[in-house]
């Protein structure tokens, strides 16, 4: 993934250089790869060729790049530190860091654009259109508008899951739903499978984040700990407590796998991934 992405990426010495180099050093060297690793697991559902399955996965992943330049900005959640690294804003400064998440949105859609990644065209425009809804208002952009209007603010659990879904969990659904796309045909009810066991493991990926949050190593998160309770942000961990939350994302895990039942031995990675998402340490 880091090799494909650094491909596609344009190169550090073309110019607007400055900018350039700032989208490299938001995307490379550093994070879990957990969308891409979702497309992958995915595809393999439905047989998807890898070199179809990098370019979804690039995408995802650029999308998700652009989210965390843009959340760190001062303007948004303000923060310093990020995949140990200082954030794109400090490293460079904020109208490129502006432009960096600006410059990845359209690069994720350019690759959707550019490449076969799917037997015919209108799946292939079905899977630009899932990309661009669970980026976009109705998705992650909407997520993120819910949480900054819930500072100081106290929510019930459904209505964190809600802001979470859009938020966190529009992303990895869009991830599971592209990467199965890319494959051969799958019936309506594997698809109806996949998208619920996305649901659940996308809820579990937050109240995991949560509980991290909370447990607060910044060293081991290579982002800043502690940050939530500090900004007085609605979280799982605040109304369940440590350990409550981590049990409820275990419960989580458990629906997600059964929602993978009925998809036989093709999606035991997703059943990995699922496990390795609440038992991650960071
Ligand atoms: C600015 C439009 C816009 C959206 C921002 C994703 C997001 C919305 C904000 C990130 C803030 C945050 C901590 C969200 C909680 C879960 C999450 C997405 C964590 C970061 O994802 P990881 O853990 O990061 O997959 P790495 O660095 O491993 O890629």
């Amino acid at each position: 993934m880091e090799a494909c992405l650094g491909r596609l990426l344009p190169d550090a010495h073309v110019s607007p250089e400055r900018l350039h180099q700032a989208m490299r050093y938001a995307v490379l060297g550093g994070g879990k790869r957990v969308r891409p690793l979702l497309v992958f697991a995915a595809g393999d559902v439905t047989h998807a060729p890898p070199e179809r399955l990098e370019i979804v996965a690039a995408a995802l992943e650029m999308i998700h790049a652009y989210s965390l330049v843009h959340d760190d900005l001062p303007c948004m959640d303000d923060d310093t530190l990020r995949r140990g690294k200082p954030t794109t804003h400090i490293e460079y400064d904020e109208a490129t860091a502006l432009l960096v998440g600006d410059s990845l949105q359209s690069l994720a859609f350019q690759l959707l654009a550019e490449f076969v990644v799917a037997d015919d065209a209108s799946t292939q425009l079905k899977m630009v259109g899932i990309l661009a809804h669970a980026a976009g208002s109705r998705g992650m952009a909407g997520g993120q508008a819910i949480d900054l209007a819930s500072v100081d603010k106290a929510l019930s659990v459904p209505e964190l899951e809600m802001m979470h879904i859009h938020k966190t969990g529009a992303l990895i659904r869009a991830a599971v739903q592209m990467g199965a796309l890319a494959g051969q045909p799958a019936s309506e009810k594997h698809l109806k499978a996949l998208d619920q066991y996305a649901k659940w493991v996308g809820l579990a990926f937050q109240v995991i984040d949560d509980v991290l949050d909370a447990e607060g190593n910044t060293a081991t998160l290579g982002k800043t700990a502690g940050k939530d309770a500090k900004d007085n942000k609605p979280t799982y961990v605040g109304i369940m407590g440590i350990s409550g939350a981590r049990q409820f994302a275990f419960e989580l895990k458990d629906k997600a796998e059964s929602a993978l039942a009925e998809l036989g031995d093709s999606a035991h990675r997703l059943g990995d991934i699922g496990r390795y998402i609440v038992e991650r340490k960071f």
